[in-house]
């Protein structure tokens, strides 16, 4: 083995987001700039000497070839070992357990998430902590510094170890493990739930579509659903990772999933169904009918109210936590529970305190997110997991549980508007203008509501006391109405404007109608605040969920 030095210059462009590093896949295979990132990451996180990390991706276009570089790269930086997953699969929640239980110094993972792949899709790098969970702000601040700087990076000249087969090998000085992704991943699912439940769930012959969208959960969701626990074959639709996910859009999102939706409105309706992405950590619920879709704002709150259903959750919970723009159903649960609500800006590391903490035991985001403490990433099957568990203790249908819901708690309308790939100074002026007005807004009628509060969301983090500014603006009306807005910070191209509208209509006031129309009143007011169609010439959003 022989170290080589190779001389580089600094990465331009983008810093690292809520998600890690994500560019299109050509940009990634540009010579040396993946080398040039992970040299960054190793430097950022003190140094790669002597640790131990797991490594695994959704099995996107180039993958492979990503992972075997990092093996270079982490040999010549003096790594002790890599656990991969076979093929070099593994889920992001998949990674976060195997970081946890073998204790190992963080993970890396290759993933843009629901991003396309492909070779003219994105690709994405990211980094995981000890505890599990992804970097937080001083680590990836202390990454993209690197970028900023570096002038060399280090790789061997062996050819990376073939990481299809099982095993222990050895790379230059570094041991390679290359493992099974899904055992490890099932026997801590088998911890949590009642698995003999759900199996009599199956048994009774209650049926369930999952759609693993040609992503990286359907090897897990064919062990455990129609392996272990005993749904019929062909219970898993999708299951085989493709390196372009089929050509397709791997979000569980009813307009990628569209398939899933056929299927649920269908005359041979399952009783549920459900839907993961790229990197397995989202969730998409949706029962049978024509209103199934279970809104994840709706998901969390509904889990929060049943989780003691499940072993693992069965002495109550500890705390719940949701991200900002995600609907108020939650904290009228917690209200109820008696626990506290934590509020927290958009992005999975904000939770990571809460959980290590014991602050929080369940956390959640409106945009198909939801997890646990029992690891510190959001986990799509593991949610899955946990309505089925629900569902085989409760015995009512999914969208009966949650018309009870509703008119027992109460319901919150909600929905997000996307205007994607807005010109990038076209969406900063709509944010600034929106931040300038904030403070004339409080007691002022807007669409018959009076706004309450005007803020630009800021989180003092409870456990370490950081602050994180800027986080989005929120408009709170009196009647429990809310706007929100926020620029995405995973896209690949242009900007993209998140409008986030809720309103609260109190139990027995169901007003059954259609989201939108129950929300028309606060859509409009979004409008009056932020002057949409002026700053983007857009009359419509691209994507409503
Ligand atoms: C989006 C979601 C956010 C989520 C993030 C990463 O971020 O809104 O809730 O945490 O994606 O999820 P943004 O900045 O585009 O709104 V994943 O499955 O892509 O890791
Ligand atoms: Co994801």
């Amino acid at each position: 083995m022989a170290i080589i030095t190779i001389e580089t210059t600094p990465i331009k462009g983008q810093k690292p987001g809520t998600s890690g590093l994500r560019k299109k896949t050509a940009v990634f295979r540009e010579p040396g700039y993946l080398e040039n990132f992970v040299q960054c990451i190793f430097d950022g996180v003190g140094g790669g000497a002597g640790k131990t990390y797991v490594v695994g991706g959704d099995g996107r276009f180039f993958n492979t070839e990503a992972i075997g570089t990092i093996m270079r790269i982490a040999a010549a930086n003096g790594a002790a070992q890599l656990i991969i997953g076979q093929d070099g699969v593994l889920s992001t929640p998949a990674v976060s357990n195997l970081i946890r239980k073998y204790r190992t110094d963080g993970g890396i993972i290759l993933s843009a998430s629901h991003n396309p792949g492909g070779e003219s899709g994105d690709f994405g790098i990211k980094f995981n902590m000890p505890n599990g969970g992804p970097a937080p702000e001083r680590v990836t601040d202390a990454i993209y510094a690197r970028t900023q700087e570096i002038a060399a990076y280090r790789i061997i000249d062996d050819a990376p170890i073939d990481i299809s087969v099982i095993g222990d090998f050895t790379l230059g000085n570094m041991q390679i493990s290359v493992i099974d992704p899904v055992t490890d991943y099932e026997a801590l699912m088998r911890e949590l739930f009642d698995f003999d439940a759900i199996k009599a769930l199956f048994a009774r012959g209650f049926t369930v579509c999952f759609d693993a969208m040609h992503a990286v959960t359907g090897p897990y969701a064919k062990r455990i659903l129609e392996g272990t626990l005993g749904a019929p074959t062909g219970s898993v639709i999708n299951g085989t990772p493709s390196p372009d996910f089929g050509g397709g859009h791997p979000d569980p999102h009813p307009v990628w999933a569209s398939q899933l939706v056929e299927i649920m409105t269908g005359a041979h309706a399952p009783d549920f169904g459900a839907a993961s992405d790229g990197d397995g950590d989202r969730n998409m619920i949706i029962g049978k009918g024509p209103d199934g879709f279970v809104s994840p704002s709706d998901s969390l709150a509904l889990l929060t109210a049943y989780a003691h259903l499940a072993p693992a959750y069965s002495g109550g919970l500890a705390g719940v936590a949701r991200s900002m723009p995600t609907s108020q159903a939650v904290d009228i649960v917690a209200k109820r529970l008696g626990i506290p609500c934590y509020e927290t800006p958009t992005g999975w590391k904000f939770f990571g305190n809460l959980l290590d903490d014991g602050k929080a035991t369940l956390c959640g985001e409106e945009s198909a997110g939801t997890g646990s403490d029992h690891v510190r990433e959001k986990d799509g099957l593991w949610a899955v997991l946990l309505w089925l568990n629900i569902l085989a203790r409760d015995g009512r249908d999914i969208c009966q549980l949650r018309s009870d819901h509703w008119h027992d708690f109460g319901r919150n309308y909600y929905s997000r508007h996307d205007y994607e790939n807005v010109p990038t100074e076209a969406a900063d002026a709509l944010m600034a203008k929106v931040r300038s007005r904030l403070s004339n807004l409080p007691g002022t009628v807007m669409c018959g509501m009076k706004i309450e509060s005007a803020d630009d969301f800021a989180y003092l983090d409870p456990v370490d006391g950081s602050l994180t500014e800027r986080q989005g603006v929120r408009v709170q009306f009196g009647d429990g109405s809310r706007v929100v807005m926020r620029l995405s910070g995973t896209g690949t191209q242009g900007a993209t404007l998140r409008v986030y509208l809720e309103r609260f209509v109190e139990p027995g006031g169901e007003l059954n109608e259609d989201t939108q129309i129950a929300l028309a009143a606060v859509i409009e007011a979004a409008e009056m605040i932020a002057e949409i169609v002026k700053h983007t010439g857009r009359t419509k959003a691209d994507i409503i969920t």
